[in-house]
């Protein structure tokens, strides 16, 4: 009983973390198209998307988390690893799918890795770019969330 009662509160809490969009493809007999509309498609109004490629072997990115910003990500060809902390739990998805957008909210550390070589890595913003807003030091990080 009590452990069903951990499991359930575990869950909910993993679920906040890592939030999942779907994005109906609209194929017909020439492939597919996906449409991403803001408030619509991406909860948000959109003000800059940017994408990532060529990222080398190896290579970590993002190491930092953002104090108002959300963002939508999502791997339009190949995959690679996210990893995403809120300064209480961690966890790691895998993003490998143009149909599927992971929303990471603001106040959540995110490190991106495993690129696969033909990895596209899009993130759609609701914010301008703003190095600001970045806090990359860990444990200011961890600060910041426990107050
Ligand atoms: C995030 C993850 C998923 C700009 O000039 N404009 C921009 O819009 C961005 C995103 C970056 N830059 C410059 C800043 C750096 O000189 O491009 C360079 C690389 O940026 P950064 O080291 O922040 O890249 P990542 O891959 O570590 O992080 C990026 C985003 O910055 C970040 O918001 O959440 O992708």
């Amino acid at each position: 009983m009590l452990m069903d009662s951990i499991l359930l509160i575990w869950c909910v809490i993993m679920g906040n973390l890592s939030k999942w969009l779907d994005f109906p493809p609209l194929g017909d007999y020439r492939g597919s198209l996906v449409a991403l509309e803001g408030n619509e498609t991406i909860p948000f109004d959109i003000k800059r998307v940017y994408y990532i490629f060529g990222t080398k072997q190896g290579v970590t990115r993002g190491l930092h988390a953002h104090l108002s910003l959300k963002q939508v990500m999502l791997c339009v060809t190949g995959s690679c690893k996210v990893l995403l902390d809120d300064g209480a739990i961690r966890k790691s998805v895998t993003l490998d799918s143009p149909t599927k957008g992971l929303l990471v909210d603001s106040l959540v550390w995110r490190e991106m890795s495993q690129f696969s070589s033909d990895c596209v890595l899009l993130v759609i913003a609701s914010e301008h770019y703003d190095e600001s807003d970045y806090i990359r030091d860990y444990d200011k990080f961890k600060m910041i969330v426990r107050s």
